[in-house]
């Protein structure tokens, strides 16, 4: 009996898989090169591990745009899978924002990826209020449904492509007044007051978080690289920027590790929304401002074998 409900799973979840085809997110190619990582010592705010060293990177694909609430609908079609702030593992909801509330910030149950910040999210929105669990089962269906393999960037990957050949605070250069065109961050029109944090000196008219791809890409095409939602690496946080910055941590062995978080979202000043700022947190903790966007890994080539044809006899010409 358990063998036949066990068959009846695995079919079911094949039917279902071969149901709901996931639109691939579009990738750009980030080119190879041997590049700079991390902030130079005289750079303004610079925290101590944000050590700068030299990275090789060999060419990969990578996801235009944040993973939207429409992609990761999807695969919870397909899978009825329930994320971590659904079953309020460890803290109830997500960590989200109220204006009403004292403190805003603080673990709301009410939060979670169809509904982070109080209504319901729009469908190109970044998907947020995902914990680092929830997006391993993404990425696992993702593989499954396409047969691609998608994984997070590393940091030195994610580092490398927001730069784009920069070496300045923001990839578009060092001047914040410019950030309005080209991420979304806490400026003027934040809901935050002075007091709270530092705004940006400028004013783009979105409050909290929107719909990705309205900004000005970097060099390499890719949007919202910094601002909207902050995004999970696979890498695991190391003081020491130079030592892990271009490993994924281990698949089977996370759970007690954290996990690096860059690029700032909605609600950041100035000096945590530099390329540079290195973020990290516990696997499960889910944000309201936390995103996420992928690597696709180029194929192994594999050489097909042409078939074994019996040997034709040699006509002999005259
Ligand atoms: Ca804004
Ligand atoms: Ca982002």
């Amino acid at each position: 009996m358990k063998l036949l409900s066990c068959l009846f799973i695995v079919f079911a979840s094949i039917f279902t898989d071969a149901l709901a085809q996931p639109v691939q997110p579009k990738t750009n190619t980030i080119p190879s090169a041997c590049a700079y990582i991390g902030s130079p010592e005289y750079e303004h705010h610079r925290n101590a591990d944000e050590l700068k060293h030299r990275i090789c990177i060999n060419s990969f694909e990578l996801t235009q745009h944040e993973i939207t609430v429409s992609d990761f609908r999807t695969f919870v079609n397909a899978t009825n899978y329930i994320t971590d702030a659904e079953i309020n593992y460890q803290e109830k909801g997500c960590w989200s924002y109220d204006s009403t509330q004292t403190p805003a910030w603080n673990w709301y149950s009410w939060a979670n990826w169809k509904s982070p910040l109080g209504q319901t999210a729009a469908d190109n929105d970044p998907v947020t209020c995902i914990s680092f669990y929830d997006i391993s089962k993404y990425i696992a269906w993702l593989n499954r449904t396409t047969g691609e393999h998608y994984r997070l960037p590393t940091e030195a990957e994610w580092e490398y492509a927001t730069r784009a050949g920069s070496n300045s605070l923001y990839f578009w250069g060092n001047n914040p007044r410019l950030s309005c065109r080209y991420a979304n961050f806490a400026d003027q029109s934040a809901p935050f007051s002075s007091k709270e944090l530092q705004t940006f000196p400028c004013n783009d008219k979105y409050t909290l978080i929107t719909s990705v791809k309205k900004y000005s890409p970097n060099k390499f095409g890719l949007y919202d690289m910094l601002g909207n939602a902050w995004e999970w690496t696979c890498s695991e946080y190391h003081s020491d920027y130079s030592k892990l910055s271009n490993t994924c941590v281990d698949n089977e062995n996370f759970h007690t590790k954290f996990i690096a978080v860059r690029g700032g979202g909605w609600n950041s000043d100035p000096v945590r929304s530099r390329i540079a700022y290195r973020n990290w947190e516990a696997p499960w903790i889910r944000m309201a401002s936390w995103g996420f966007r992928l690597v696709k890994q180029k194929k192994r080539h594999t050489f097909k074998r042409k078939p074994i044809t019996a040997r034709q006899p040699i006509q002999k010409s005259n």
